[in-house]
């Protein structure tokens, strides 16, 4: 009798033993590493990078993972993507955050904007949605359960979850919200101790396919790889000039014009141009012929107006442009067709 009980228990140990650990070695050990929201110029251009947290989590599709998303109260928008198939590298035995392989998943916006192939591409997916910018929260998971989350902005949901891999189901306070131009990058894998508002941070992108391929070359060590640099071999400039916003006049003693700076998008190297006139004149001519240059190239991010103020009855306007070593932004855009802001923004506009 008793040789006979200690074979079924040693029997019924393999089978758990079997039946567990290739599962453990397939997907469980994975963590949220990337969260790219676009750049203002492409906002279509979105990605996630995953990266395993040891070596063999390649069966992604065969487990039908996904990325959950949910909005800024925590409600289920949708699923960013999904893995319809496994990939292929899972990395050398013994390795650990962050030296095991990735995983990208992204749209084809952002494919191709980095220049390089991803691993599973979303755009055509049922139920595929946007990841929301101001406050939201993406989960790695599985049908059975999930693996590994990350809570931004002004998110108000619940941010536990238990996990499938025994790591800290509580991944604590939002991160910082996604930014256009920037990565909600993860700085600290501890399986242990997550905690969203301390793991994760903004910083320019470094996407990574799972077989290594990149664009993450860096020929100016400004931090912006060289698909996203304006120019890379300047380190002063980094995307090209956006349009200015946070557009502010204040009336006083003298009228100051200020505006929101974009230096941390575009380079130290940003300048401002200002361009004025009458509304009366905007709307006899419907154009900005008789527009002037206030002042071009100004460093920093506000001005006061020199002139007096205008006679009573009229109105002053104002339109800012940022520039870099790279080129020039523009004044923005109109809806009307052609743009009547166009002119100012061309070679012959009033700020050289
Ligand atoms: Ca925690
Ligand atoms: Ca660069
Ligand atoms: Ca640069």
């Amino acid at each position: 009798m008793l040789r006979v009980l200690i074979r079924y228990t040693m029997a019924v140990t393999m089978v758990v033993g079997a039946s567990l650990s290739p599962a453990l070695a397939t997907f469980h050990l994975m963590a949220i590493q990337e969260v790219f929201s676009g750049t203002q110029a492409n906002p279509q251009a979105q990605y996630v990078m995953l990266r395993m947290t040891s070596s063999g989590q390649t069966l992604v599709g065969s487990n039908s993972t996904f990325l959950e998303v949910q909005d800024a109260s925590g409600t289920p928008l949708g699923r960013f993507g999904a893995f319809d198939h496994d990939v292929s590298n899972g990395g050398a035995i013994g390795c650990s955050y962050p030296s095991c392989p990735p995983i990208i998943i992204g749209t084809s916006a952002a494919q191709t904007l980095l220049g390089f192939s991803f691993d599973q591409i979303v755009d055509a997916q049922v139920g595929h949605v946007a990841l929301p910018l101001a406050g939201g929260r993406l989960c790695f998971a599985y049908p059975l359960g999930t693996v590994d989350c990350v809570a931004w902005g002004n998110f108000t949901g619940s941010n536990i979850t238990s996990t499938i891999n025994g790591c800290d189901g509580n991944f604590g306070s939002p991160a910082a919200a996604l930014a256009l131009d920037f990565a909600l990058t993860r700085g600290t894998f501890n399986c242990l101790a997550k905690e969203n508002s301390t793991d994760f941070s903004n910083r320019f992108p470094h996407p990574v396919a799972n077989n290594g391929a990149n664009s993450n070359s860096d020929g100016d060590g400004d931090g912006l790889i060289s698909v996203l640099d304006c120019s890379d071999s300047d380190s002063s400039s980094l995307y090209f000039p956006v349009e200015v916003t946070g557009d502010n006049v204040a009336a006083g003693a003298t009228t100051t014009v200020s505006w929101n700076s974009q230096s941390n998008v575009t380079g130290i190297s940003t300048r401002y141009d200002i361009v004025t006139g009458l509304v009366s004149d905007l709307a006899s001519s419907k154009s900005y012929v008789s527009a002037t240059c206030l002042q071009s190239g100004i460093n920093g991010v506000s001005l006061a107006d020199p002139r007096p103020d205008p006679v009573i009855g009229q109105i002053f306007y104002y339109l800012i442009r940022a520039a870099n070593q790279c080129g020039k932004g523009t004044f923005g855009d109109s809806s009307l067709v052609p743009d009547p802001r166009d002119a100012l923004d061309g070679p012959t506009g009033p700020c050289p």
